[in-house]
């Protein structure tokens, strides 16, 4: 080569492409982005994926034309070269079979795959060394080819390849809090990602994306709007809208569901009354529905949320939420819908708010209809940073229920704070419920689990670039809920950022010290909803002056010279009997229980023992000392990555992480100088007093903070 050439190549390589490189590095791609392997690597990968083989005429169902283009896409990104489609297997083939479409001679165990589960295999098919994916169906052959690209890119060994996979929750959906004027309730990711305005006409390539993402974690249905519905989302135009994104998503597996306001007889149908009972209220949802079905025939049902927070219900009409519900369940089920309503609910004269789903809910098992589903959020208030389970999971054994986790951070710093929420997931997949015996575990006592989503027009979709791992763990804990939060974290380091073991192994660590981290800076020990009136953003733990005493951050933490946190026990609500009588016992005395649950079910004198020797008080102190400490320790830890993670993406999450810190400092003072007034206590040795005085605190004011909705 000439000397000029040389020197072209070698900028080329050393300048011009490393730049374009990092300039695509904006987080769009998610987990399947793809990048060329280095040269062995890709030769190793490409010499197995040389080929796709399809049954003939298999190519023509859309959903395996989807799961082909990921594949060629993925294939071709991390080696470079582009598979042929074939229907001849050669060596190198990657097939993709059904039990209709396997060669001769290939025994796979296909009914353990179920109707959507998969199966990755290395084989030897008439003398030739192939690879199969295997499913009943071209749903699971979708999963595979995504879980093969998975194993493409996070360097697991191909040729020794055996991975057999199926989801035990029929049911894993993204919910949207949505709004059609495009703002999103507690969305802090930009706008809502449906252009309400422009559909059905227009059909943002962006959704495509969409539906690719969820079917690569096995999501397989998404509600589209808002909780707090809008009566419109159920009028034609806004029908043709949802029908448009069903017709998007279809190929991907994923299905459209809506948020129903219970009201809408009244306010679309000019009826007087939205009461369940009442034959006209029936008839008019009996044919909504059937209109719901004419424009998305496999429209997959409402999501309800009655009588909570002031939106309308059955109660309004002194029917029960049974009512309600099996009323839209009867028209929805000769279509094969389905009914996911709420047990969020809370009533304004709560002695214990925690115990207000469970009062209201448990009794009513046995009475939902059989395509209802109940769905509970992980705790029994509010998606705080740390709650015990929701009681209500294990107390309704003849009622199908649903696990509602918040994947968008309302209460845990917004998308500013990097909080890996894998383990709060797990945490709760794997709490004991102990009913009816040990070992009960809420994961196997349901049939669903919801994420409520932290999707927007941001260009990196979550607003950051950390908080896509969490719709991440949230697919990849729905579809496999033993999954270990770690690997999980792990692996989505692997497709995100880099392969580099070094980095793989900080940012892991980085992110599974990240939820405690928020914990300890927010709400240790038990400690819940001490953040800001409204929009939730920072500390107000002395805010008790809200119309109803349960809004109040004193409410919840009930701090005063005495001491500190909320008595569920016996002694004081008594609502920590509404867990297993085995669990209701531990958590009765302060001495058996976890010290991470403490001020949740017992209010404690500040010169209470802790199992370290400190008072209560001290304790407290070194917490929040201790998440100011996580953050710093992060920031430091993703110093470190400079130049192993790409310049741009290594950047805004240094800026976040700033922010974080800044913040976890404010949380740690401005609770202490509030704590520290209300116990007239000095500070404990070696402790730094806050920075500022606590009127300082109480004065800030956020009135323009994001996710307020419209
Ligand atoms: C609360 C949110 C509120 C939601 C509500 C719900 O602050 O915006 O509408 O949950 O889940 O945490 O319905």
């Amino acid at each position: 080569m000439k000397f000029w050439a040389r020197t072209l190549v070698g900028w080329l390589l050393a300048v011009a492409l490393p730049t374009a490189w990092s300039a695509v590095e904006d987080g769009y791609d998610l987990w399947l982005r793809y990048r060329p392997l280095p040269p062995q690597a890709a030769a190793a990968l490409a010499a197995q994926a040389r080929s796709l083989v399809i049954a003939p005429g298999a190519a023509t169902s859309p959903v395996l034309s989807a799961a082909l283009g990921d594949l060629q896409r993925g294939i071709q990104g991390l080696t470079g070269r582009l598979p042929a489609v074939a229907t001849v297997p050669q060596p190198g083939a990657l097939l993709l079979v059904t039990p209709a479409t396997a060669p001769a001679g290939l025994t796979l165990p296909w009914q353990a795959l179920g109707g959507e589960g998969y199966l990755l295999r290395r084989v030897r098919l008439q003398g030739r060394e192939v690879t199969v994916i295997a499913a009943n169906a071209d749903r699971g052959l979708l999963y595979g080819s995504f879980a093969w690209l998975r194993a493409a890119q996070t360097g697991a060994d191909l040729a020794r390849l055996d991975e057999f996979s199926a989801p035990r929750l029929p049911l894993r959906l993204l919910n949207h809090w949505d709004n059609l004027d495009r703002s999103v309730e507690r969305g802090y990711a930009g706008s809502s990602i449906w252009d309400w305005w422009k559909l059905p006409d227009l059909r943002d390539a962006r959704y495509v994306d969409y539906a690719r993402a969820n079917a690569s974690l096995g999501i397989n249905g998404t509600v589209l709007n808002n909780v707090n519905a809008k009566a419109e989302s159920l009028t034609a135009p806004y029908l043709a809208k949802a029908a448009a994104l069903a017709q998007v998503f279809r190929p991907y597996g994923l299905r459209v569901y809506l948020s129903a306001r219970f009201s809408a007889p009244v306010e679309l149908g000019g009826l007087q009354t939205a009461d369940p009972l009442d034959p006209a209220v029936r008839a008019w949802w009996r044919a909504k529905a059937d209109e719901i079905y004419r424009a998305i025939p496999d429209f997959g049902g409402f999501l309800v949320k009655a009588n909570s927070e002031g939106q309308p219900g059955p109660q309004d009409y002194g029917r029960s939420h049974a009512d309600g519900a099996n009323m839209l369940a009867e028209v929805l089920a000769p279509h094969g819908g389905i009914v996911m309503w709420r047990a969020f609910v809370y009533a304004p004269d709560a002695r214990d708010r925690a115990a207000q789903g469970f009062a209201e809910f448990q009794p009513l098992d046995g009475q939902f209809a059989a395509n209802v589903i109940v769905q509970v959020k992980n705790g029994p208030i509010d998606f705080q940073p740390r709650e015990p389970f929701h009681p209500l999971f294990g107390a309704m054994p003849r009622t199908a229920t649903a696990l509602e986790v918040q994947i968008t951070k309302e209460y845990l710093g917004f998308s500013t704070h990097l909080v890996y929420l894998g383990p709060l997931f797990e945490e709760v997949l794997r709490a004991d419920t102990h009913r009816p015996a040990p070992g009960a575990t809420v994961a196997r006592q349901i049939t669903a689990m919801a994420g409520v989503a932290n999707i927007g027009t941001d260009r990196n979709w979550c607003g950051s670039h950390f908080d896509c791992a969490n719709w991440y763990a949230f697919g990849r804990l729905a579809w496999d809920t033993d999954l270990a939060a770690a690997r999980v974290a792990r692996e989505w380091v692997q497709q995100t950022f880099t392969r580099d073991r070094r980095a793989v192994d900080t940012v892991t660590a980085l992110m599974l010290d990240s939820r405690e981290a928020v914990v300890d800076y927010m709400t240790p020990l038990g400690l819940h909803h001490l953040m800001g009136t409204g929009h939730h953003h920072g500390p107000a733990p002395w805010v008790s002056d809200l119309e109803r005493a349960d809004w109040n951050p004193t409410y919840f933490h009930r701090a005063g010279p005495d001491g500190i946190g909320f008595d569920r026990s016996p002694r004081g609500s008594g609502s920590v009997a509404q867990y297993a009588p085995a669990l209701a016992a531990r958590w009765s005395e302060p001495a058996t229980t976890p010290e991470a649950l403490l001020l949740w079910f017992h209010h404690l004198p500040w010169d209470h023992r802790m199992a370290s020797g400190r008072t209560l008080w001290q304790e407290l102190v070194a917490h929040y000392d201790r998440g100011v400490a996580r953050v710093e320790a992060m920031r430091e830890q993703w110093a470190g990555l400079r130049g192993v993670v790409d310049a741009r993406r290594h950047a805004e999450v240094t800026a976040y992480l700033a922010v974080q810190a800044r913040e976890a400092r404010w949380w740690r003072d401005a609770c202490l100088a509030y704590f520290q007034a209300v116990s007239g206590l000095p500070w404990p040795a070696g402790t730094q007093p806050p920075a500022e005085a606590l009127e300082a605190y109480r004065a800030r004011r956020f009135k323009f903070a994001p996710g307020q909705g419209g």
